[in-house]
Parts: structure tokens; sequence; C-alpha cells
């Protein structure tokens, strides 16, 4: 395992070494010419009793969201026959739920999952807390990974939440893993965090054992109403060095490079996939905000010879 000090030292290295180790280590597990597309659904929105500062969807923020109750399954299943058109491998959905309890809304969630795995699509759910028992029905209905990000390191993160603990975080993240599903668990950079507080980030991710599957990489999209709201992204090489050193400690993961590209440059975006970013979400709408929308992805991968992966040519 890297020491604290080890993963600064990558962090900091010269930008032409640190890329070039990078993009090395990327392609020793992955083509770097394809990226996977995934695709968020928002299944049920806001009045979440928890106090994320970053969350729009939070009860205790005044961001104007209005609350949706869980959807249902007909339009859930028209948005993914939609994204795989697209060409989306992976379905992504998400509730604003502090925790999973056992009840209705649950077997509908399940309901749903059977559904969408049907349609030969890895299924991907975010439903916050959740037990190991609840983690095996939610694999039993055909769900491959389930979402729970650590966010940031341990220090930053009870500043910006007070309804949970990270350790909270932590023993969902145990649960998933124990009912055999894979993890998808990354965090956000841009909330006022320091360097420092990104390292201890990346730390926590490399004691899981084994690390996640997929690391989701988010830029802060900063919402009106949030605590957080006019909090400027910080300077996008610092977020290119957060996609590198991730890639470089997790080779073989996915690297998502997640919310926040509506504020990217195309060059930003590209000097992510050279880094290591090898995923990222399609579509006009993340949860509840803005995204560049299908067209532009299809045109951004057409402008960089990229490929989608798993899209037939
Ligand atoms: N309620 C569940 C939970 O918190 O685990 C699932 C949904 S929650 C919206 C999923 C993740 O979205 C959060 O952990 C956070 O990393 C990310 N997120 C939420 N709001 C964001 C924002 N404004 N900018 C960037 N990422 C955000
Ligand atoms: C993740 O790391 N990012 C996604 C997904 N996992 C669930 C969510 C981003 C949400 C951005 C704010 C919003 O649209 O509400
Ligand atoms: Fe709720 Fe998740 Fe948003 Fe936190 S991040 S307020 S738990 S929806």
């Amino acid at each position: 395992m890297p020491t604290i000090q080890e993963i600064r030292s990558i962090h900091d290295l010269p930008i032409p070494e640190l890329l070039f180790r990078a993009a090395t280590a990327h392609r020793t597990h992955w083509n770097p010419n394809e990226i996977q597309f995934c695709t968020l659904d928002s299944i049920q929105t806001g009045a979440c009793p928890e106090d994320c500062a970053y969350c729009p969807q939070s009860s205790h923020h005044g961001t104007g969201l209005k609350p949706e109750p869980l959807k249902e399954k007909e339009r859930v299943l028209e948005g993914a026959r939609k994204a795989k058109a697209a060409g989306s491998t992976r379905y992504c959905m998400g509730a604003s739920w502090r925790e999973v309890r056992d009840g209705e809304p649950f077997e509908q969630v399940l309901d749903i999952v059977r559904d969408v795995a049907a349609m030969d699509m890895e299924v991907c759910v975010t439903l916050g807390m959740l037990t190991e028992e609840q983690a095996k029905r939610l694999k039993e209905a055909g769900c491959t990974v389930y979402n729970h990000n650590i966010d940031s390191s341990r220090e930053f993160y009870e500043t910006i939440i007070s309804t949970r603990k990270f350790d909270d975080r932590l023993r969902t993240i145990k649960a998933v893993r124990a009912a055999g599903l894979e993890v998808c668990s990354g965090g956000i950079v841009g909330m006022g965090e320091k360097v420092e507080d990104r390292i201890h980030f990346l730390h926590e991710l490399t004691l899981m054992n084994p690390p996640p599957e997929s690391i989701p990489i988010n830029q802060l999209v900063s919402v009106e109403g949030t605590p957080l709201e006019g909090v400027e992204p910080p300077p996008p090489l610092e977020f290119i060095r957060m996609i590198a050193t991730a890639r470089i400690l997790f080779p073989e993961s996915r690297i998502r490079l997640s919310a926040g590209r509506s504020a990217m440059s195309t060059e930003m975006q590209t000097l992510a996939f050279f880094a290591g970013a090898n995923s990222l979400f399609t579509g006009e709408k993340l949860l509840t905000t803005p995204n560049p929308g299908d067209s532009h992805d299809h045109q951004l991968l057409e402008l960089l010879g990229m490929d989608i992966e798993g899209a037939k040519r």
C-alpha cells in the first residue's frame, strides 16, 4: 500500500512525467482510445434528509428543486432504452434516500433493477446507506454495481456533512463488497478542500481491498441555494492531477470523469482522457443539473478519433 507521502509525491510530479506515467498505466489494462458511456437517472429526487453541503437535493438547502416521488418503472425503462441506443452500456439510478428501508419503495426499485438488467445493460444504483442483506437482494435482482462515494478526506468530509459519519460510508461500502456487488466509490474535487485532503481521499481508496472497480471523480457543480454556492472550480490542471494520480494508483479500475463536464473545455476533457479517465456520464442531465448531452459527446469522441466502449461500428 502506498503511504500518504508516496501518493503526494506522485500527485506533485512534473506534469509531463505525471501524464506519461498515468498514460502508461492506462495502456496496461485498457484500450486508451475507448470510453465507457454511462447514463444517470434520478429515480427519486429531492427532499433528502441529509445535509451534504454540495447537494441540491438536500432538504436543508433552499435550492428550489421540486421533489419527485419514485418514478414509474415504464418511464425508467424508456430512459434506459434511449441511453442504450445512444451507446450507454451502464445505467445508473439514484435516489435521494438517506438509507434503504425494507418495504414497498425498495421492492419497486428491485423490480426496476430486474427489468433494466434484462435489457442487457450493466445496472448501478445509488440509494444511500444499506445493509449486506439489502445489497444481496440487489445483486439477486441483477444489479452489478453499487455507487457510494467517500467524497473527500475523512477530515474534510465531516465539515461538509453533519448528518452522517465517514465511517457510515465505509460500513456501507463493506456491506456492498460482502454481498458480491462491484463497488463504485469516488469523490468531489473543488469543494474548498486542500490538496492534502485530496491526497487523503485517494489514500482512503487505496485502503480498500480490493479497491473500487470504478472511481468517479466529480468536479463540484456549484448550485445556488447550497452552502457551496459560488465556490469557484480549482485550476483545471489540479483536477487533471487527480485523474492521473487515481489512474496510477488504480490501474485496473475505471476512472470516471463525472460531474462538472459542462464547465470543462474540450481540451480539459481531452487531457483527462489522456491522463486515464475512461468513462463518463452522457445525457442532458446528471441527476438534477445539466450535462453536455449525447450529441456533444458523440461529436467529442468523433473529434478525438475515439470510440464508445462496447459500441458496434
Ligand atoms: N443519496 C445517495 C448518496 O448520497 O450516496 C446517492 C445520490 S448522491 C446525489 C451521489 C453522489 O453525487 C454524491 O456522493 C456526490 O459525490 C455526488 N454529487 C452530489 N451533488 C453534487 C454536486 N453538486 N457536484 C458534484 N457531485 C455531486
Ligand atoms: C457520482 O459520483 N456522480 C453522480 C453519480 N455518482 C450518482 C452524481 C452527480 C450529481 C451531480 C449533481 C446533480 O446533478 O444533482
Ligand atoms: Fe441526500 Fe445523497 Fe444529496 Fe447527500 S448527496 S443530500 S445523501 S441525495
